[in-house]
């Protein structure tokens, strides 16, 4: 395309020369008569001569003016064309390296996602588990508060984490401990000192969860454990100089050494004990 303009091109100027040429021809011919006509007219065949010559170099010279263009043009077009490849070539590196680093930051997203999912499904598992059992607790809580409301409501007296029940009629200490047991509860167990003064301001006589029916002076508590601390009243137990003695009751009021050993079968009154805080 643009050979074929710069021919155009040239053809024209050519067309133009030419036309100009010929008018200086003409203009020299008319003006320099009165002068140099007798030269002209005397020898033709040189004019004409020196006119082809004239315009050949003159066309010589066009032409390789119209080379060198050429050529510059030639030469300025390989070279944007070097430049287009060498942009395309770069556009298509970092197209590359952007595509590249894109993929390499979606897989990182992606993996760090899975992670993040993969902690957050076992957050949620452990939370549901976590739930699940406070939901339990709280459920056994409010059955726990229930119970003890009705209890106290039945006339059960709360000290020191627990409630006690005395009870209105007598009975033997096994058919005491099977209504205690009946209760959701057992005959009171004494683990402090400030329990025992608690229990030492009942005026009654009542069994409570002691003996040593198993082993002959090896007292025992109801829920399994052997007797450490013990508050017996003065010449007690004395299981071996009667008869035989293996419950005991609390038979004095208003001293800590209030417990006496006596015959199970015997029918007094009891004390139920149940725990309702830890
Ligand atoms: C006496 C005394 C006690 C014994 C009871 C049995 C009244 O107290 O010997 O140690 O347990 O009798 O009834
Ligand atoms: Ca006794």
């Amino acid at each position: 395309m643009a050979n074929g303009d710069n021919r155009e091109e040239f053809e024209l100027r050519m067309d133009g020369l030419a036309r100009s040429d010929a008018l200086q021809t003409c203009s020299v011919e008319e003006g320099e008569e009165g002068e140099e006509g007798e030269a002209t007219s005397a020898v033709p065949g040189g004019k004409l001569y020196r006119l082809v010559a004239v315009s050949f170099g003159f066309l010589c010279i066009l032409q390789a003016a119209l080379n060198i263009s050429l050529r510059l043009g030639l030469s300025n077009t390989e070279a944007r064309c070097k430049n287009l490849t060498e942009e395309i070539d770069n556009l298509k590196r970092i197209n590359f390296a952007i595509t590249h680093n894109m993929t390499q930051e979606i897989e990182a997203t992606r993996y760090n996602l899975t992670r993040e999912k993969d902690e957050l499904k076992r957050n949620l598992t452990d939370f549901e588990a976590r739930y699940k059992v406070l939901t339990e607790e709280r459920d056994e809580l409010k059955r726990k508060l229930t119970d003890l409301v009705n209890r106290l409501q039945q006339g059960w007296v709360y000290f020191s984490g627990s409630v006690y029940y005395i009870s209105s009629i007598n009975k033997n200490w096994e058919e005491s401990r099977n209504d205690c047991l009946q209760r959701g509860a057992d005959l009171m167990i004494i683990n402090s000192k400030e329990e025992q003064d608690f229990a030492e301001q009942v005026k009654d006589r009542m069994w409570i969860g002691l003996t040593d029916r198993e082993t002959e002076g090896m007292w025992k508590w109801v829920d399994g454990t052997p007797l450490t601390t013990s508050y017996w009243a003065s010449g007690e137990p004395n299981s071996f100089e009667s008869r035989e003695e293996d419950c005991v009751e609390l038979k004095y009021y208003g001293t800590v050494e209030s417990w006496n050993d006596r015959p199970c079968d015997e029918q007094i009154l009891w004390v139920c004990e149940k725990k309702v805080l830890p």
